[in-house]
């Protein structure tokens, strides 16, 4: 291998990344476990949180985007410049699917770049009352996703079911 391609190799790599969802989803809850490898408190976000996170070539600088409503106008622009999404849902909030539903395709539609990696989390596994990772795949027509690179991971920022593979997934799409 040359000097130069090594050299290149080594790089770190920044990315931007944004995570949406509607507020209780556990986006924040997610974005702590990543940072302190275990589960801590959180308080509702009001507008939009920001963390660095270092690891080995790539650091992942994360907009933590607010849920509710009033702060829904600022995804957009944020979303625009984002270099990767997550997209975190309550699996255990039947009530509100269809509009967290509809909220994720006017991201994907409308604000992301379409060759931007997408992981989809389906957050709160450790509840009893949840939907199946199946169920949620139908519910949420993922496969008309088509070409966008996603993934979809069963998770829980408490206890941290399935936050490695996730990341893992993720990390390892901005390395092709
Ligand atoms: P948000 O940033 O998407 O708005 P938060 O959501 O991260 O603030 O989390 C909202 C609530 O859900 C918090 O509870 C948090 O502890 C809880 N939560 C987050 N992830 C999980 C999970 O995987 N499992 C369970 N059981 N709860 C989770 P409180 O009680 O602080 O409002
Ligand atoms: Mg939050």
């Amino acid at each position: 291998m040359s000097f130069l391609k090594r050299l290149f190799r080594q790089r770190t790599k920044r990315v931007t990344i944004t995570i949406c969802g509607l507020d209780n989803a556990g986006k924040t809850t997610i974005v702590r476990y990543l940072v302190a490898g275990e589960y801590k408190s959180t308080v509702p976000t009001m507008g939009v949180n920001r963390e660095v996170i270092d690891l080995p070539n790539l650091q992942m600088d994360i907009f933590d985007l607010g849920g509710q409503l009033d702060f829904r106008g600022i995804w957009p622009e944020i979303n625009e410049k984002s270099d990767g999404l997550v997209y975190v849902v309550d699996a255990s909030d039947y009530i509100r699917l269809d509009e967290s539903k509809e909220i994720f395709y006017n991201i994907i539609n409308a604000q992301i770049n379409p060759l931007i990696p997408v992981l989809i989390l389906l957050n709160k596994c450790d509840l009893e009352e949840r939907l199946s990772r199946i169920e949620f795949i139908n519910a949420f027509d993922l496969p008309s996703l088509g070409n966008i690179k996603w993934a979809c991971f069963v998770t829980s920022a408490i206890t941290g079911e399935g936050i490695y593979d996730a990341f893992r997934w993720f990390i390892d799409a901005f390395q092709e």
